[in-house]
């Protein structure tokens, strides 16, 4: 049997994570024929309750988990791994402030980057799940100097997975068939679902749907807001479809994407206006290991206006923290 692929995971104790380790255990992110062993990371007093869920890993007995260790030190769950999702962060609490968020946040991804540059393969593969998910992949690279920085992405494939339902579904066809769809930008209200390069089937969505009104004002905001309307009918964020799409990222990204395009959180190379290394939502291809970014699509004046607004946002983040962290 093939040797195990390593894998930290931060949050365990959370909710995204009673369901990603489950389906990671499960050979959803490698294959049937890939052991992995998993390095959970939570804070100091959340390891009653990871231990807890290390029960339930075990009770489940599956056989390819090879092994799980538990810890609250980052030093200890980087230490060889081959990829990792970095899920815990800290949430708003009530009366908390967007700055005090922003910096209690940038704290945590500091303090990770610097043990991930001290600890990890230089090859391993870094997902920021936790939220401000781009603004926190930023701090994480910055604090990381010789981790590369092209193994350092957030995350904004919910979003894209969220655009792709929704426009099979307007256009009857099965989701496998949308293709070339694009999510820009921050994973917050202000991310853009680009549609303008889109097919179903081959032929191009916008011609298959036919409905500019709809795009605009139904399927743009329904894919911006869908976090908060899932807030809204469970009581609690979005766990199990974030797992999800954790997943599928990682599984493009270590195993290829086969041609398709996805939307993946990069650090700018300054294509398409996006200021140089600021973590932003991009239309991308993988093959086994390696990110190919596509940079020479031809943009509207439509989808510049709405690039333009959320990758201002990113900027107004990324220089707020610039500040926390001088
Ligand atoms: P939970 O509050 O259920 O779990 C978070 C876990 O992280 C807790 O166990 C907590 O102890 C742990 N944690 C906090 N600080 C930590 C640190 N410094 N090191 C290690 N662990 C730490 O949140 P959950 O619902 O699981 O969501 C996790 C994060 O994902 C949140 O920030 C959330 O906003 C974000 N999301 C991001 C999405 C995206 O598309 N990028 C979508 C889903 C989700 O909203």
């Amino acid at each position: 049997t093939k040797a195990p692929l390593r894998i930290a995971v931060s949050g365990a104790a959370g909710q995204i994570c009673y369901s990603l380790l489950f389906r990671i255990a499960a050979g959803d992110l490698f294959g049937a024929d890939r052991p992995v062993a998993l390095h959970l990371l939570d804070l100091p007093q959340a390891q009653n309750a990871v231990r807890g869920v290390v029960m339930e890993l075990e009770d489940c007995a599956f056989p390819l988990l090879s092994d799980v260790a538990v810890t609250d030190d980052p030093n200890a769950a980087f230490r060889d791994v081959d990829a990792a999702l970095l899920v815990g962060s800290r949430p708003r609490s009530k009366g908390m402030e967007r700055r005090d968020l922003l910096s209690a946040n940038a704290e945590i991804f500091k303090t990770q980057g610097a043990a991930l540059d001290a600890n990890a393969k230089r090859e391993a593969k870094v997902l920021v799940v936790g939220n401000p998910a781009n603004t926190n992949a930023f701090i994480l690279a910055e604090s990381a100097p010789n981790f590369p920085r092209d193994n350092i992405a957030s995350m904004i494939r919910l979003d894209h997975n969220r655009a792709q339902g929704q426009l099979a579904a307007k256009a009857g066809v099965g989701v496998g068939e949308i293709e070339k769809l694009v999510v820009w930008g921050n994973h917050s209200p202000t991310m853009f679902a680009d549609w303008t390069f889109a097919t179903a089937n081959g032929r191009p969505l916008n011609e298959t749907i036919s409905d500019e009104a709809w795009y605009r004002e139904t399927l743009i905001p329904k894919v911006a807001q869908r976090g908060s309307a899932i807030i809204e009918a469970r009581d609690a964020s979005s766990a199990a479809s974030a797992a999800n799409a954790a997943i599928d990222h990682l599984r493009d990204w270590m195993l290829g994407s086969d041609g398709r395009w996805v939307s993946m959180g990069l650090s700018s190379i300054g294509a398409y206006g996006i200021p140089e290394g600021l973590y932003c939502g991009v239309p991308a291809t993988c093959t086994a290991g390696s990110i190919e970014r596509i940079e020479d699509l031809k943009i509207d004046e439509f989808q510049r206006r709405m690039i333009d607004r959320t990758v201002a946002e990113l900027v107004e983040e990324r220089d707020a923290v610039r500040a926390l962290l001088a």
